[in-house]
């Protein structure tokens, strides 16, 4: 097992990454191993995607599936071994299907990569796993060096967090054929081990703004099936009644949820990047949309098992459901797996609905405490003008944007004391799961505009860009020069392409922490620093004065 590709993986003497028989994910060897496999598959079909390409054909599904298999090797998504090696043996099948078609056009065609014909080595995990050490993503990281080797990992984890949000804008009804002709062209590439520095560097650019468009894409698939989000408060108390949780990112399945449960009496509380569907006029519409509970998907454990009713993940972050007791009323939905848990392949969610019927639910209603939420793209441009009037009256002084993903570690703590620190002069965005560390405290208001101002989810970073982009604009400067920080936590694939969408958009200066994924060592993070100003972070106090200083 070799695994660095998040910020908690584990910092060993031996191979600085997630090497044992387990991650510090729960993630065990063995599928870990088959994920590398997987990867190697989804190279091969890329591959053959883009010769395809060459003679005319384009295959929607094939397109769409290499995104979606990409996404359940992303950080806390899929354990569950078999499907892994079934997302596998469907990659080549579709590969196989695409040769056929090529060489029915033309019988000597080939792809000219090394992974062009893998084969898998039989059926059994024992088999595949072993043969999956050949694909380990360390095996050259000595030939290649330690730069180039960080720079590939940040284009395949930049890469696979893009592919996350294909498939959230696809399950929406979006794509765009030159987008995926450009991702299969990136993971064919990643797959022959590119050696060449500037050429890695160009590429974790490109991928961050085809990043943008994904973002794009699946901003405008959200607000066309939910309308745009407008500001609305969220109570984050338990109220009386049957009720089942919905976490992760897909709002189809939020919506498929309420509206299979409406009449039944059973309230529906929303979970972790969940939150920001409050703010959607199609989604907050129903009366049992009740609220929010919970914090950071690395409370779960507790909180999940104290939850009296069913849970629904429909994405990233699941962790082991075993540890809480709780793996008998949790689902898995789409990419999501965990071994032995009920899977829901269709958003038919009968079984979650009786589940919660036969569960107490809340016994009654505490005290309502509720934050706000709901301020999208369409709501932050429309207050443009207001900002650059609170600005210009220096009624406004600096905006922080502080965006990403939450995490276990105690050095998380610096993004309260962060936010606690911004003067009462001074908003805060946020976006991500990052912002459960302090969006429940009171930030009060400037001119009865909120301080805290809750964008979205971590796509949702498409609406700041927008909104940033639009403030240059319409000052004339550059969004370097706007009175804005970047405050970022990282932790999962999905905060690492955002990271490379900024960079690619020229935004500098970025902070980002609390520790870079191991992947990013420190000639990388140098190159980073050098190139685009990335700094890790300090003290909140001393980053606070640097970024007023500004
Ligand atoms: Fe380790 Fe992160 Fe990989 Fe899990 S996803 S095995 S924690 S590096
Ligand atoms: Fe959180 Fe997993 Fe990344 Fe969409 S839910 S931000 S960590």
């Amino acid at each position: 097992m070799y695994c660095v590709q998040c910020e908690q993986t584990m910092r060993t003497p031996v191979g600085n990454g997630c090497n044992y028989s387990q991650g510090m994910c729960g993630k065990t060897a063995e599928t870990s191993d088959l994920q590398d496999l997987l990867i190697a598959t989804l190279h091969s079909l890329s591959a053959w995607a883009l010769q395809a390409r060459d003679l005319g054909i384009v295959e929607h599904e094939i397109d769409a599936f290499s995104a979606k298999a990409f996404f359940a090797t992303l950080t806390n998504v899929n354990f569950d071994s078999q499907r892994i090696i079934d997302y596998a043996k469907q990659t080549l099948n579709y590969r196989d299907q695409l040769i056929q078609r090529c060489r029915a056009l033309n019988f000597s065609i080939d792809a000219d990569h090394p992974l062009a014909h893998l084969t898998l080595n039989g059926d059994s995990i024992a088999a595949l796993t072993e043969q999956a050490a050949e694909f380990a993503l360390n095996t050259d990281r000595a030939e290649s060096g330690e730069e180039v080797h960080g720079v590939r990992m940040l284009c395949l984890y930049g890469l696979k967090g893009a592919a996350a949000y294909m498939e959230h804008a696809h399950v929406l009804g979006k794509y765009d054929n030159e987008i995926y002709r450009q991702f299969h062209q990136f993971m064919a590439w990643l797959g022959t081990r590119p050696t060449d520095l500037n050429q890695l560097l160009e590429t974790a650019l490109a991928i961050g703004n085809m990043n943008f468009q994904v973002m794009a894409l699946l901003d405008q698939g959200e607000t066309e099936a939910f309308g745009n989000p407008t500001p609305a408060t969220v109570n984050v108390k338990p109220v009386a009644g049957k009720c089942i949780l919905i976490s992760g990112h897909d709002l189809k399945d939020l919506k498929a949820l309420l509206e299979q449960t409406e009449g039944t009496g059973i309230n529906i509380y929303t979970h972790g990047e969940m939150l920001p569907a409050h703010g959607y006029p199609e989604l907050k519409k129903y009366s049992h949309l009740v609220g929010n509970y919970g914090s950071g998907w690395q409370n779960q454990q507790k909180e999940f098992a104290k939850f009296p009713g069913p849970i629904v993940m429909t994405s990233n972050c699941i962790i082991d459901p075993n540890v809480g007791n709780y793996a008998d009323r949790i689902f898995t939905r789409s990419i999501v797996g965990w071994p032995g848990v009920a899977h829901i392949e269709d958003r038919n969610f009968s079984t979650v609905i009786e589940k919660a019927q036969q569960m107490a639910g809340f016994p009654y209603s505490e005290i309502e405490h509720r934050i706000t939420v709901g301020f999208g793209r369409q709501t932050l441009l429309d207050a443009s003008d207001t900002v650059i009037n609170m600005v210009a009256e220096k009624k406004l002084r600096h905006v922080f944007l502080v965006g990403g993903c939450d995490g276990s570690k105690g050095e998380r703590s610096y993004y309260t004391d962060f936010a606690r620190l911004v003067p009462a002069d001074c908003a805060i965005l946020t976006l991500g799961c990052g912002k459960y560390r302090f969006n429940k405290l009171d930030f009060g208001s400037i001119e009865g505009l909120p301080r805290l101002l809750d964008v979205g989810q971590c796509n949702d970073a498409y609406s700041a860009i927008m909104l940033a982009v639009n403030l240059a604009q319409k000052l004339g400067v550059g969004v370097n020069e706007l009175p804005l920080t970047l405050v970022l936590s990282w932790f999962e694939q999905k905060a690492i392409v955002i990271l490379l969408t900024l960079l690619a958009l020229g935004v500098k200066n970025i902070y980002t922490g609390p520790s870079a994924p191991a992947f990013l060592n420190d000639n990388v993070l140098n190159l980073l620093n050098e190139k685009f100003g990335l700094r890790g972070l300090t003290t909140p106090e001393q980053d606070m004065a640097e970024a007023l200083a500004k």
